[in-house]
């Protein structure tokens, strides 16, 4: 297996508008991230992904793309991004921009000049006389009339995010081109947004009945991708030192390794959402209750299936789902479960993400009001699952408390002052009330926090080379409470064993504990060796150094 950087790296994700805001107006921004440097650095962060911070209009918060190669004058300038890179690369923190080329804003260019039939644009986008029948990620169709071009156009997202045609040369040496304009500006790297649905079967035909996403099957993984995300590399990323992560909606293992195994290189690693699952039916937009071997089954499945042949993502969170210790962990036992979840997920094998406000056991936002919450996609799909379910008000904003992207949105709590330190005027979004006692600032200050155990995992993470590259094993798979595993490197070993109830619960794992030691816990005392408290972790580690010993 392949060493190298981006493996060993932590990475944590900054979803800007809700960071830090440096000015007042509400809304986080890049003079306010470069604030946040040294407590990057105290947590040990070594890779920095930032959600999107170029020109945009904000009808999907920054992921419908104006200009990309200017900042939104929001979040601050091109000068202050420039500041940015330095001042991480300084801290030894490498940057990550999020590289959104599925489809632009309405309002780029492009789209203006592809609407006028200018030529050297008309086929940029996907255009048609007739609609098609496919449907919207955000709900609704995804084919809209635009009157200018008298023509259908395509958009998998919302209505002001229309699809690029990747299979058009031109929009591809364009994707070529702004790569290679933020890699001379010093970035690391790309998170390449919805990357496995970029290429769409020629004449884009109508799909076949489903209930989610109609004609799916007609651009998840098309074959043509390939082609295309190779000559990106070889002509453009290949020629610096930096990674992708694929953001990979719907995908399967052997889809993952076309990605990742083949001789050419396309993406380094990709996120899957197998586990996203544990708590709903295909999407998060019909919940059903946790179980702890929903979590288990897919993260293992992923564990043993890219071992060796790929390299896997480690995450719980992100900008668009809700909180992990809402979804899987536990309101009474918070501090506990938030740092079992933690060791559960970062001690398997990959690259860890981990996603602002997460290190802190930041909580789903929980608002009352449908009026609180400012997400398209949350709006749009209260308005499609109430008109064609159809369900109560109620009802629907039980789903939206549940599922809302802007559970993750809520701002930063850095403190218990006002608006919880995030901004001196009003936040764009409503901060979560329990910023009294949910903060960095309390974090920090107590040795036990949350905060602290992350910085214990991330250091681990640094000293042992068997957390980064080991094997993976599950052990008492059947088990419904217990999530446990080995992992093994060069004669050493480790055990990790994590508790998901609320009860204590008895493990009997053949392990050699005499030589080992107790690497991690979340518990300080373990009157009986062999029960686990509630949602107990504990990491074991036998080291070569014993393990030659104790064969003597
Ligand atoms: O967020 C989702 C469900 O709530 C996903 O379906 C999500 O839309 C999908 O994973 C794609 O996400 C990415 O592209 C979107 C953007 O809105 C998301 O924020 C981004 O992560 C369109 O660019
Ligand atoms: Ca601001």
């Amino acid at each position: 297996m392949k060493k190298c950087w981006y493996k060993e790296g932590f990475v944590y994700q900054i979803y800007p508008r809700s960071f830090q805001d440096s000015n007042g107006d509400g809304v986080g921004d890049i003079q306010g991230i470069i604030s946040k440097i040294p407590y990057l650095s105290q947590l040990g962060v070594s890779i920095v992904w930032l959600s999107p911070v170029y020109r945009s209009p904000n009808d999907d918060n920054g992921y419908d793309i104006s200009d990309y190669r200017d900042v939104l004058p929001e979040f601050g300038t091109l000068d202050d991004l420039k500041t940015l890179i330095a001042k991480l690369h300084e801290a030894k923190i490498k940057l990550v921009m999020d590289l959104v080329v599925n489809h632009t804003s309405d309002e780029h260019e492009w789209f203006k000049a592809s609407a006028k039939n200018d030529p050297k644009y008309a086929d940029y986008y996907y255009w048609q006389p007739k609609k098609g029948n496919w449907t919207s990620f955000f709900g609704g169709d995804a084919w809209t009339w635009n009157e200018e071009r008298q023509a259908y156009y395509l958009h998998l997202f919302s209505k002001k995010q229309p699809d690029l045609n990747w299979n058009n040369p031109a929009v591809r040496e364009e994707v070529k081109a702004i790569c290679k304009y933020w890699l001379d500006l010093g970035v690391d790297g790309f998170r390449c947004d919805v990357i496995n649905i970029i290429a769409k079967a020629d004449g884009t035909p109508n799909g076949k009945f489903t209930m989610i996403l109609r004609g799916k099957e007609h651009y998840l993984n098309n074959p043509k991708i390939h082609p295309y995300l190779q000559a990106l590399n070889e002509d453009v990323l290949a020629k610096y030192d930096c990674f992708t992560v694929g953001e990979t909606a719907f995908i399967d293992i052997p889809s993952a390794l076309s990605y990742m195994a083949g001789e050419k290189r396309e993406l380094d690693m990709l996120f899957q959402f197998d586990h996203m699952n544990a708590d709903c039916h295909l999407v998060k937009w019909f919940p059903k209750k946790f179980k702890p071997l929903n979590l288990k089954k897919p993260l293992s499945k992923w564990q043993n299936g890219l071992q060796g042949k790929g390299w896997n993502t480690l995450y719980l969170e992100n900008h668009d789902q809700p909180r992990s210790v809402s979804r899987f962990g536990s309101d009474a036992y918070h501090k506990a479960s938030a740092k079992m979840l933690a060791t559960m997920i970062y001690f398997q094998q990959g690259t860890p993400f981990v996603y602002q406000g997460q290190e802190i056991g930041m909580k789903n936002a929980n608002f009352d009001n449908l009026a609180d919450y400012q997400d398209i996609e949350t709006h749009n799909m209260y308005k499609m699952m109430r008109k064609l379910l159809p369900l109560t008000h109620h009802a629907m904003m039980k789903i939206v408390k549940f599922a809302s992207r802007d559970n993750a949105r809520t701002p930063m709590q850095w403190n218990n002052s006002n608006q919880a330190g995030f901004t001196s005027g009003t936040p764009w979004l409503k901060v979560n009330p329990n910023y009294q006692s949910i903060n960095v600032a309390d974090n920090l200050d107590d040795q036990d926090s949350i905060f602290h155990y992350y910085q214990k995992i991330i250091e681990l993470r640094k000293q042992h080379e068997i957390i980064v590259y080991g094997n993976y094993q599950d052990i008492n798979f059947k088990n419904k409470r217990l999530y446990a595993y080995k992992r093994e490197y060069e004669n050493e070993q480790l055990l990790v064993i994590c508790n998901f109830s609320d009860k204590n619960c008895l493990f009997n794992i053949d392990f050699d504990y005499d030589n080992s030691e107790l690497l991690l816990s979340n518990y300080h005392e373990h009157e009986d060796m062999n029960i686990l408290k509630a949602y107990e972790a504990r990491v074991y580690w036998k080291s070569a150094k014993t393990n030659k010993t104790s064969k003597k």
